[in-house]
């Protein structure tokens, strides 16, 4: 085994990191204001599902300090900003579909004067029916895409000769991101009929096309700039380019530069959350408790518009058997509209929804068998060379290896003692535990969206500025990719600049997302980097009339030749390539190999490699109060070769407790009109520094398997997201402890009233 330091330097801690703890990172709202600005308000729906009988804004128009309000018919092109499918207008026409849709913009010369406006205009509606669950459009044929199903063996003749058959149902609410930087955007009119947007975009590319699209001009009259987020989590892979393009209409039409910037309040009544799904299982073992057929049919709640729900949906399929191999799978996915905003990516983009169906399937058939359901767990974990429903053959499978080491490093035998003895010997406490491994798969399940750019420039006096397509969010892009070209020229990180994120320089850049930011970007990175090393040592051959068999590098900015230092810098020589009028500067490029997909037979080789790892959880629930209490979550995490443990950790740690905050204590409500009631954060409740576990430690497993990430270094953004999942079987166990006939549902968030109900009901 080998270490898991594959750099020098792999606690390396980049510029951000000092800027954001000093308050000097500069987020959207903290752009100089202009003079002349417009600051735009939102006239959003009150009513979920309506037809527009009237409006009138004409007192709201004469309103003191307004510009001009917007309605759809302001639009110089197209009104649609769908991505996937073009099913969404930027601005309500004669119908609205969510409460919260935008209708009108009002632009105004102050933020006050936009509101105030705002309470002058005047609408009619005629109420539509409203539908906000999923299996009711289901029956109602109101799907958002066409139907999706991948199938392995033959679940119908294996059901057949299943020792055990058990069905079921297990539904997941949503999430809201709540990133700390809300929704917001500032475009100013340019030359030449153009805008430039900055904006808090996952996806600077699709804010750019979007804006094109709306306005009517070429993508090259639209540039994007993103200077970083204030977290995304999947929030601001689409749903950013609204917010953009209503800033870039003000601009454009006004020729002044217009702001947006949402009220808490506004963006979670506007934007759409993680899809909410509902789902039935039906799973058949054998004698053995090998898992031989597993049926399973999802209900996804897309909300009004696509928007990405077709893309997550499929990521649920990908996902449905977790880390299990299972011969014979048919599973089917129907993305239903809803009156609710359109749902859209977060963290994990349907994977956790898919995972946590299988999770209470194996759960529920242990549950009936009497057995520990970590021993079917762990009979049917994933090795190499089995298949998955879609196609991909697996190689260099973790599964086990993260499963044993977690149950000895954790010592699970001592857990299982102590949870019982605690539970023998008290009443109205009762702990219960839970292991929970994940496999996730790592690209853009489309296939074309897995490429990358990068542009460096090596300046005359030695320092290199970067540009990528990737975002910096927080989670530390910026750091891994300084430290991929620290590597790649041999000198210090602090040499190196990384520039904002820009359409004009990185053009047709996937989002920053799937996980594969680092992986996709360092590799363009990289790329570049290689050429701009061979032009170096091209002329280091000719200026020193080396033979070609001379090695050559830099070392800490020292000229190595022959593996001999020299008395040579980095700097003297970029000098001197300069004055000899060679290029430093070069565009890098990278599309992941081996990957491709062909939905038409639903099968194909969609990832790169998967991710694994196991999280042993164990909880404590009060059963007089329903209050529970996360003791410990110890993770056993395949990062690969980490490249930064600091943010590895970190996006470890992170990605957990928002996983918990999901599964236990996050619960979005809306009332039968479709209006949102979890709509604050005194009414949606996510993990404080109180709910993060009283234990928590994070292992890396030490292999060093062959795998396409940068540096060997594995994605690490959304997968431990998943190990949140545990809690609630965890949670589950222990109240099952206290009353085994509880009918507790497998219905996410355990919430402490749920599990109240769930100690007390006797069926
Ligand atoms: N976005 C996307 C994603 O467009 N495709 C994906 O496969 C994906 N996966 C995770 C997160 N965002
Ligand atoms: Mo994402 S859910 O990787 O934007």
């Amino acid at each position: 085994m080998s270490s898991t330091k594959n750099i020098e330097n792999s606690s390396f801690i980049g510029p951000d990191f000092y800027n954001h703890v000093a308050g000097k990172s500069m987020y959207i709202d903290d752009l100089p204001v202009a003079e002349g600005t417009a600051f735009i308000k939102i006239f959003d729906a009150h009513i979920a599902h309506a037809k527009i009988k009237s409006i009138d804004f004409t007192e709201a128009e004469q309103s003191k300090g307004v510009l001009k309000i917007f309605s759809y018919r302001d639009i110089p092109n197209q009104n649609q900003i769908g991505g996937i499918i073009p099913d969404e207008p930027l601005l309500a026409e004669d119908e609205v579909h969510f409460w919260g849709q935008p209708i009108l913009l009002v632009a105004a010369e102050s933020e006050d004067e936009a509101e105030e406006a705002l309470q002058k205009i005047k609408i009619e509606y005629e109420p539509l029916p409203v539908i906000t669950n999923p299996r009711v459009a289901f029956q109602k044929n109101k799907l958002l895409s066409t139907s999706r199903k991948f199938k392995l063996g033959n679940t119908d003749t294996s059901f057949a000769n299943c020792k055990y058959v058990f069905e079921g149902t297990a539904d997941t609410n949503g999430q809201e991101h709540l990133y700390l930087e809300t929704q917001g955007a500032y475009a100013f009119p340019t030359e030449h009929n153009s805008v430039k947007i900055f904006s808090s975009t996952q996806g600077p590319t699709a804010v750019q096309r979007t804006i094109a699209r709306v306005l009517g001009v070429g993508m090259n009259q639209v540039e994007v700039d993103v200077p970083r987020l204030g977290g995304g989590f999947g929030g601001k892979e689409d749903q950013a380019s609204a917010y953009a393009t209503m800033t870039a209409l003000v601009a454009y039409v006004l020729k002044k530069p217009a702001k947006i910037i949402l009220h808490r309040m506004e963006d979670m009544r506007m934007t759409g959350k993680r899809n909410p799904y509902s789902s039935d299982f039906k799973i058949g073992l054998d004698e053995n408790f090998k898992i031989k057929a597993y049926e399973v049919t999802f209900y996804q709640n897309g909300g009004a518009a696509a928007d990405l729900s077709p893309a997550i949906l499929e990521r649920t399929l990908f996902h449905c058997t977790n880390s299990y191999f299972i011969p014979n799978v048919t599973a089917i996915a129907h993305s239903c509209k809803t009156n609710l905003p359109p749902n859209t990516a977060f963290r994990g983009f349907g994977g956790p929804q898919g995972m946590f169906v299988i999770e209470a399937a194996i759960d529920f058939a242990a549950k009936q068998l009497g057995v520990d359901t970590s021993a079917i767990q762990e009979k049917n974990l994933v090795k190499d060379g089995d298949e998955f429903s879609y196609g991909q053959i697996l190689k260099e499978t973790e599964a086990t290896e993260c499963w044993q080491e977690a149950k000895q490093k954790f010592n699970l035998e001592e857990i299982k003692q102590r949870v019982e003895a605690f539970n023998s010997s008290n009443k109205f406490y009762k702990k219960g535990y839970s292991l929970m491994p994940i496999c996730f798969g790592i690209s853009f399940t489309k296939t074309m969206m897995n490429q990358a750019r990068a542009l460096v420039h090596v300046y005359s006096d030695g320092s290199v500025g970067v540009s990528t397509g990737a975002v910096e969010m927080g989670q530390g892009v910026n750091t891994k990719m300084i430290q991929v070209a620290a590597k790649c020229f041999g000198i210090p990180e602090h040499k190196i600049k990384l520039e904002t994120t820009n359409t004009t320089r990185v053009a047709n850049t996937s989002p920053s997302a799937a996980s594969s930011t680092a992986d996709l970007n360092g590799k363009a990175l990289q790329n570049a980097c290689q050429q701009i090393n061979e032009t170096l040592n091209n002329f280091i051959k000719e200026e020193f009339k080396l033979d070609e068999l001379t090695t050559i590098s830099f070392q800490n900015e020292i000229l190595f030749l022959n593996e001999k230092a020299t008395e040579f810098t980095w700097k003297n020589i970029i000098e001197k390539a300069f004055f000899k009028r060679k290029n430093l500067s070069a565009k890098g490029h990278y599309a992941t190999p081996i990957i491709h997909y062909d939905k038409t037979i639903e099968k194909g080789h969609p990832f790169a490699y998967h991710v694994y790892g196991t999280a042993i959880t164990e909880v404590t629930v009060d059963c007089l109060r329903g209050t529970y209490e996360i003791d410990a979550v110890n993770v056993m995490h395949d990062a690969g070769a980490s490249m930064n443990l600091a943010i590895d950790i970190g996006q470890c740690e992170g990605g957990l407790v928002q996983g918990i905050g999901w599964m236990t204590m996050e619960e979005i409500v809306y009332n039968e009109q479709g209006k949102l009631l979890s709509n604050a954060l005194s009414t949606y409740k996510i993990p404080d520094i109180y709910a993060v576990p009283k234990e928590l430690k994070i292992e890396f497993l030490h292999t060093a398997k062959d795998n396409l990430a940068i540096l060997k270094s594995k994605a690490v953004g959304e997968p431990p997201l998943m190990y949140g999942i545990g809690a609630f079987f965890a949670i589950r166990n222990a109240v099952l402890a206290f009353n085994p006939n509880s009918t507790i549902k497998y219905c996410a968030p355990i919430t402490p009233e749920k599990v109240l109900m769930g100690l007390y009901n006797k069926s």
